[in-house]
């Protein structure tokens, strides 16, 4: 979030890849997931298919995992719209927990351990509990969801991501009615995590986020386990991260190890960090801007070399058809 200036690394938009040729080549994965089960006979049948995503998935993952996202199933969401490049996606990224570059998750992120995972539900509900992914997933339909992520940088992608409505994972612990908000945990590991151990970082760890229980229930939002019909790559927030397509980028947060019901608002990094540049809220909106860039527009990545791909921001994020009625008598300007 501009710690930092960041290397002009943008994508190009010659790395943009049909949707239509991405959409065919999930038909084949699903088509033929049941026939791959080793993981060399995996990778000989997606470089077969490569005919869009620029680049091969690197994500090791469980056997069951990728058997499980490979069977996930196509919604609407997104359906008109072109994905960023899977190089794209995967390189351009922001993990602080691997530095303050937004090529830095790519090259520090490969290593961090994913498997075995789990996360301790507790708080305001009758289920608390540590829970592995493993469990987290049994009976999960997994789907395609391709949204819009709206950084508060104001730059932002197309991504084709795979996963489940957290409301269908927080049901199950069954939250009391005193559980206002949902508060989420990043994994705090000094050894895997490298600006963790920075006696220079801003951060105070572990990144907290948090939402409101009718924010985490609305149905748009999900927890992604996957990102291009594959395993979620660890540079965007493997194995399990939370994404709220109506809301700025950091809300989205990766790695998840915690999820607590609470019953006041939680504290969360960025607004501990600049209270008066990033709320709790953080909806995605044009007409308040960063006290110091406007949030009327974004750059749409990839951006080329001879444009910058900038298009109006949309209130919500182009959600507003489904969330509105969420802040309805709501000050936006005030609970930013
Ligand atoms: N734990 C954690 N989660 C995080 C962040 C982070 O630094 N740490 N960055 C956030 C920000 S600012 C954005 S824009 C998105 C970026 O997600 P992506 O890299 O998958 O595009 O992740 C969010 N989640
Ligand atoms: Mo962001």
């Amino acid at each position: 979030m501009l710690i930092r200036k960041t290397k002009a690394s943008d994508p190009k938009s010659s790395e943009i890849t049909s949707h239509s040729a991405y959409l065919s080549r999930r038909k084949f994965m699903a088509a033929s997931s049941a026939a791959i089960a080793g993981a060399g006979l995996w990778a000989a049948s997606s470089s077969n298919a490569l005919v869009s995503r620029d680049e091969p998935a690197t994500n090791k993952g469980p056997d069951w995992l990728k058997r499980q996202i490979a069977s996930a199933s196509d919604t609407q969401w997104g359906k008109d719209e072109s994905p960023a490049p899977y190089s794209a996606i995967t390189n351009y990224n922001n993990f602080y927990e691997f530095g303050y570059d937004k090529d830095d998750p790519a090259r520090y992120a490969s290593k961090l351990i994913t498997d075995p995972w789990s996360v301790k539900v507790e708080g305001a509900c009758e289920n608390p509990g540590t829970l592995s992914l493993e469990d987290i997933l049994k009976g999960m339909p997994l789907e395609e969801r391709i949204y819009r992520l709206r950084c508060v940088e104001a730059w932002s992608m197309v991504i084709p991501w795979i996963g489940f409505e957290l409301g269908e994972l927080l049901k199950r612990f069954k939250p009391l009615s005193s559980a206002k908000y949902v508060q989420f945990i990043t994994l705090v590991d000094k050894q895997q995590m490298p600006e963790q151990r920075s006696r220079f970082a801003l951060i105070d760890w572990p990144y907290r986020e948090g939402l409101r229980m009718d924010e985490a229930m609305h149905p748009l939002t999900i927890m992604a386990v996957g990102l291009y019909g594959e395993v979620l790559p660890n540079q965007n927030g493997a194995p399990l991260r939370l994404v709220v397509p109506w809301k700025y980028g950091f809300k989205s947060i990766k790695s998840i190890v915690g999820i607590r019901f609470v019953e006041e608002q939680p504290k969360t990094t960025w607004s501990e960090l600049a209270a008066n540049e990033y709320g709790f809220y953080a909806n995605v909106n044009p007409k308040v801007d960063h006290p110091r860039w406007s949030q009327a527009s974004e750059r749409r990545l990839p951006s080329g070399l001879l444009s910058a791909n900038r298009i109006d921001t949309q209130m919500f994020n182009g959600y507003g058809e489904e969330v509105a009625n969420l802040y309805s008598g709501m000050d936006l300007r005030k609970f930013y």
